[in-house]
């Protein structure tokens, strides 16, 4: 079947607002639907002028290859590292994200896992729904966030905005790590990842994901954070050696971890579930009505501009 559309693969699918948009103005092909993704892609990759992807899946570089007219990858995510951005770079395809719009939502996110994790809301919730409190009476006591130092690694967008919220509630921001350190920020940057760790009762994951970053959360990272220590991870499950991170929860070498990311979701491992001293949310740090809603239409809006020739709202800059 012809069609005078471009034809969009989507490897992710968005609001079905934007969705229904989408679907007007292009002929689109539902890979994430498809029973036999290889003949899918076989069969229209040739023809595929632009490609919408996610924070969690994006095309790497043997699809970007069977995509010889590809011409830009719209990412529905202000994270970019599913994407092979150097095959891109390298045919002059365009990537563009979704940054701004999620700030807020995905800095809420950290707050909560923060506040779930020290003082147990799900063992609270629990505690309620089993009987225990009629049984048993008060549930144990648990730990107050005020006054305690946190460390931020990433302090970007999102870090600054997790920033703002732990001194709204007495925590103390301690410092960053980051590859540079950055004027008129008012913390010490620590070039040092575990030395930031060591100073720190809580350390706040919002760094990118991808080859830079991988397992840079490891055990040394861990045990200097120590038994009073907590791990925030609203990144990418990539930046933290999962592993190791299961170990140091089983053997109480830090004491709690909220986590919105894993690394090879949706599969968890059962390890990691059966702890209680760790609060787990699906990747869904982003997930309101509103900011998917502004995520997707930066997709519609990004396609749309690229198509009629005009510049794009929010370019990704080649790596
Ligand atoms: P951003 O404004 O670009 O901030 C990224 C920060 O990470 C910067 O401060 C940067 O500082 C630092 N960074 C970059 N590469 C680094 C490296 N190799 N080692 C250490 N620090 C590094 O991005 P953002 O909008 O805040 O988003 C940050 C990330 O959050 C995204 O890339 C994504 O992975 C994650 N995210 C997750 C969700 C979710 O649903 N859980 C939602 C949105 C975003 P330097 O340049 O100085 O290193
Ligand atoms: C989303 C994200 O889960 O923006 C990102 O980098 O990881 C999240 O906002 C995702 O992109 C939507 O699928």
């Amino acid at each position: 079947m012809s069609s005078d559309k471009p034809e969009v693969l989507v490897l992710w699918p968005n609001r079905p607002k934007q969705m229904a948009i989408l679907e007007e103005r292009y002929r689109l092909h539902h890979l994430y639907k498809a029973p036999d993704k290889a003949a899918m892609l076989a069969e229209v990759g040739p023809r595929v002028r632009a490609i919408v992807a996610s924070g969690e899946v994006g095309p790497d570089r043997a699809m970007i290859a069977a995509c010889p007219k590809l011409e830009i990858v719209a990412c529905y995510g202000v994270g970019v590292d599913a994407i092979d951005r150097v095959a891109c770079a390298e045919r002059g395809i365009a990537v563009t994200n979704t940054p701004d719009v999620l700030t807020e939502d995905v800095a809420d996110t950290a707050l909560m896992l923060l506040l779930m994790a020290m003082r147990e809301a799900v063992r609270a919730d629990d505690w309620v729904r089993s009987g225990r409190w009629e049984r048993e009476g008060p549930m144990p006591v648990t730990t107050s966030p005020r006054g305690r130092a946190v460390g931020i690694l990433g302090l970007g967008r999102i870090g600054k905005a997790i920033a703002r919220r732990l001194e709204a509630i007495g925590m103390v921001v301690a410092g960053y790590h980051g590859r540079t350190v950055q004027p008129g920020v008012p913390y010490r940057h620590y070039p040092d990842l575990v030395a930031l760790a060591r100073d720190v009762e809580v350390l706040v994951l919002s760094c990118p994901g991808g080859a830079a970053t991988r397992g840079i959360v490891n055990t040394a990272v861990l045990d200097a954070l120590g038994p009073e220590g907590f791990l925030v991870n609203v990144a990418r499950g990539s930046v933290v050696d999962e592993p190791a991170l299961i170990e140091a929860l089983e053997q109480k070498r830090i004491k709690g971890a909220g986590l919105d990311v894993f690394a090879d979701e949706p599969r968890v491992p059962e390890r990691l579930r059966a702890l209680d001293n760790v609060v787990l949310s699906p990747h869904a740090a982003s997930a309101t009505f509103e900011t998917r809603d502004k995520m997707a239409q930066l997709v519609v809006d990004n396609l749309a501009a690229h198509f009629a020739g005009r510049p794009l709202l929010t370019p990704v800059p080649p790596p």
